[in-house]
Formats: C-alpha cells, structure tokens, sequence
C-alpha cells in the first residue's frame, strides 16, 4: 500500500502516549492509540520513574496501535536505566528532578572549569545534564555494578528489541557530546573520570534499531516482522523537527512541562556570551544544532493545579484571561522552581522578593505564569537571535501548550512577533516523520516542514500594541542587578 503506518512512542513528563501516524504521497495523520499518566514516585532514596509503568504503557499502547510498519521511540532527555552484567535493570531510574545533584556542579567544575565544559560540549549549565548525575552517583553501590548506561528511549527500545544503542540527538543532553563533531567529548570524559564503555555506540535518527522480540509480539498481539527505527530520541529534538516552518528565519518554543525556546542552527555557538545567557547547543536531525534555553514552561502551573486540588483548566484558563496583565511577574528560567512542591507560595515568595503584589487566588497565580512564561519566551527569542546572529520573522510554537490559547497570544504580544501554533503533538509527528524518511516515503527536513504546514491545524496570533509594558516587567527582574540563576 502507498499509506504506511507507524507507531510513535512519545513520553513526556507528565504523560506517555502511543500515536499513529499515517503517511502516504501528501498525506499525514496522527491518531492518539492510548495515553497514560507519566507519575513519578517518591520513595526514601529520592524522587525516581515509575519505568515499568512507564514500558507497560507502551505494550497496551502497541496493542491499541495495532499492525504498523515501525515503531520509533522519544522521550524527556537526560535520565538512564543502569543495567548489569547480564542486561537486567538496576533500580529505577533517577528522576532529573531528584534532590542528588545539589551542589554536585561546583564540585565538577573544579576538575574542569565551567567555561572549558562549555567550550567543549556547548551544553547549557543545569543541575540534572547526565554528567552531573553520574558525579553525584559516584561510588554508590549500583554504578560500581553497572554494565551499560541507556538512556530512557534507548532503554524502552532495549526491551522491545534486545538491542543497544545510544542514540545521538539525547546523547547531546548528556554534556558528553561534542557538538562540532556528533562524536564524544573524549577528553571531558577522560578528565572526569567517565566510563564511555557504560554507553552502547551511537546511533543516528532514521538507523535502524532492531526488531520486535517475539514475547513483544505475543504481548501486543502484532505480527513480526515489525522494526524499530531511531528517530530523533530526544523529545525536543522530535518536537523540532516537526516544527510546520517555511525557510529559515525562524524561532521556536516547544511547550510542555517545559518551554524550549530557541533557534535551529548549522553550527553551535561557543562563545563565552553564549555560556553566561546559558543557551545550549543540543544536536537535532541531519547534524542541526538546536540551539535553545530551557524555561520552567507549564510545569509551574500543572504544580499549582496539582496544589489546588485539580481545578478545571479550562475555567482557570478563562479566569487568567480577565485577571489584571503583568500585574506581577517571576523569573520562568530560575532553577528555584526544579523542584516539586508549594509551588503557589514559591510563586508568591519570588513576587515579595522583587517588591512586585503577591498574587493571591488561582487566577491570578495563573496569570502571574502565563504573563511570565511569555516574558522568558520573549527574552529568550531576543537572546538566540543576538548570540547566534540569527534574526526571525515569526515564532513557531509546538507542543501541548498550543492548547493555551492565552499562552500564545501572550507569547505573540511580548515577542512583538507573529505566532504560529500547532501542532500539539509537535514530538510524536517529528517521531513518526523520520521513520517514514527513513523507509523514503518523506523526503528531507525542508519537505517533512511543507508536509506538515500542509495537513496539520494551525492558529496564527497577531501582535498585539507595541512591547513597552513588556520591556517594563523585564526590568522589574533584571533591575536586581546581577542575572537569577538560571535552570
Ligand atoms: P509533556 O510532553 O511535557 O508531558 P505536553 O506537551 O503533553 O507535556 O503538554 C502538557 C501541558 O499542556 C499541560 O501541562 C497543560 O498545561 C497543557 N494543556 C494540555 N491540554 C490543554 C488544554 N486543553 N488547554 C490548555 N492547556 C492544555
Ligand atoms: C522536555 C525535555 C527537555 C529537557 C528536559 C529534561 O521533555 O526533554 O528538552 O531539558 O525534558
């Protein structure tokens, strides 16, 4: 048949789902097959995945997806399963969000300096990179076991297939790639003590990944053959690649638990204005570099939601929208909202602290989010195109979040620029798009943008009146004098 089907496993921080997209000659179409609530769990070593949950969702997922040509893997970036000797999983796997890595930085910086670690991995600085995770999981039990590092798209595949890799796009996020090469950062490696050999070898989007074991098959009913191809594993570097923009003058914000605002680039940029705004370079398809920040994004609303008990979102949404504008405003890119809990009085904390009115009912928490998540998309838009002399015409904007209507137009307003929103499921479509490049059915990055702006539901929001009052709230942040600590 010219119509080809595929599976997208695509796990996000706060919920896991298995999408099926059908390609044909200028045909794409994404259906949901099953979505499941991605719940981490506290348990008296620290915050952890719940991964077995997480891999049991994907099998219902395959079975509801039904008989597909291939199936591709994404996930957050990041965190890994340890496996030991004979392949079998040590422990659940660390959340990026854990407690572990406070002040594990400092203590890596010491054997190779903050600016060095940039020069060489281009990786902007935040507490969970790979590299600070393995520093502070130095000398417990379970690394000294470890065989094989796989990081969790990686993992997923290992189950489905009895084959390892590592694949390159996530691999980035580790701040042991080197971004000018798709190779590794040997010597960062090498100076702090990292084992290479825990990785399996690399692994490219649109390589292949192996086959459905037979007990795979048995469990979710399909008929093998099926292949797993690698796509672009890192969530954000899916969400990218699905981005429905025309030419190259653009700006995007993936939105999620987090928000990734940033710029697709030929090369990385190193430099050490780069390093202090914190940009990372992280690899995306074809040898792009995505270069972005990393924005708290709804996160700090799904824990105020969670807070209140799980009101409506809708009704809060509305509420946001008549709530007075930029009222208040906090640092969405500060570090001190990582973590889990009390995430409305945190909020009010970061009002008191900048002489700003602490808001008070959910609305106008919710608002004081949504005016300042807008507020960092617009910083970090302005930033991306200054360092990496890259200016945009529009901005792009995927993921769940293009269902907050508020939040795009907020976005537009600061950013002074036109929004484009959709699609939604920005990572599962970048997921399913490389698969069917890889089986020729989509021809390059430039084609599968034309393909989408074609078929995919998309809302456009204007600018609205000039950014004064945005440049106002900035200041309100930045009049602090040094920069907040960013993610
Ligand atoms: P992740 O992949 O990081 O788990 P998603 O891309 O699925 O995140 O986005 C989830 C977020 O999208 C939610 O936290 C919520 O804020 C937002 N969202 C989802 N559905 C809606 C909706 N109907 N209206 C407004 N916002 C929504
Ligand atoms: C988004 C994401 C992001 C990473 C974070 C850990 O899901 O992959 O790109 O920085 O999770």
């Amino acid at each position: 048949a010219s119509v080809k089907s595929y599976a997208a496993v695509d796990l996000g921080a706060s919920s896991g789902r298995v999408m099926v997209g059908r390609v044909g000659p200028g045909t794409l179409e994404l259906t949901e097959a099953h979505r499941f609530p991605n719940r981490p769990v506290r348990v008296p070593e620290g915050l952890r995945w719940d991964i077995l949950g997480l891999y049991g969702g994907v099998l219902e997922g395959l079975r509801a997806a039904g008989q597909v040509d291939s199936v591709g893997i994404d996930s957050w970036a990041v965190d890994y399963g340890l496996l030991d000797a004979d392949g079998a999983l040590l422990g659940n796997p660390v959340h990026y969000r854990d407690a572990r890595t406070e002040g594990v930085a400092e203590r890596v910086w010491a054997t190779v300096p903050a600016a060095e670690l940039y020069a060489a991995t281009g990786l902007q600085y935040a507490p969970f990179n790979t590299l600070y995770q393995l520093a502070a999981a130095r000398g417990s039990a379970q690394l000294a076991q470890a065989g094989r590092l796989l990081l969790i798209p990686d993992l997923l595949a290992y189950w489905l297939t009895g084959e390892q890799g590592t694949e390159l796009t996530n691999a980035s996020t580790t701040q042991l790639i080197d971004p000018r090469t798709g190779d590794w950062a040997y010597d960062v490696a090498a100076r702090l003590g990292v084992d290479l050999d825990l990785f399996a070898p690399l692994r490219r989007p649109g390589d292949p990944a192996g086959v459905l074991r037979p007990r795979v098959l048995e469990e979710t009913g399909l008929s093998g053959p099926v292949p797993v191809t690698t796509v672009g594993s890192h969530d954000t570097a899916s969400a990218v690649a699905a981005v429905p923009a025309d030419g190259e003058r653009f700006a995007y914000i993936c939105t999620g638990t987090w928000s990734l605002a940033g710029l697709e680039l030929d090369a990385p940029v190193l430099g050490e204005a780069s390093r202090a705004a914190n940009f990372t370079n992280e690899l995306g398809l074809d040898g792009t570099v995505r270069y972005l920040r990393n924005i708290m994004g709804l996160w700090l609303l799904q824990e105020c939601v969670r807070a209140w008990g799980n009101p409506d979102l809708g009704e809060l949404l509305r509420a946001a929208a008549e709530a007075p504008a930029l009222r208040s405003v906090v640092d969405a890119g500060d570090a001190a909202f990582l973590a889990p809990g009390h995430m409305p009085e945190r909020i009010a904390d970061a009002c008191r602290a900048t002489g700003q009115p602490v808001p008070d009912s959910p609305a106008e928490i919710t608002r004081c989010i949504l005016d300042s998540l807008a507020l960092a998309h617009r910083k970090a838009v302005a930033q991306a195109q200054a360092l990496a002399d890259h200016p945009v015409d529009v901005v792009h904007i995927v993921g769940g979040g293009t269902r907050n209507t508020l939040l795009c137009q907020l976005t537009a307003d600061a950013c002074g620029l036109p929004v484009v929103a959709g699609p939604a499921e920005a990572a599962a479509l970048g997921n399913v798009l490389v698969q069917a490049r890889a089986h020729g059915l989509v021809g390059d990055r430039a084609g599968m943008r034309r393909l989408l702006a074609r078929t995919q539901p998309l809302e456009r929001y204007e600018p609205r009146g000039g950014t004064a009052a945005w440049r106002e709230a900035e200041a309100r942040l930045t009049g602090r004098g040094a920069e907040p600590a960013a993610v």
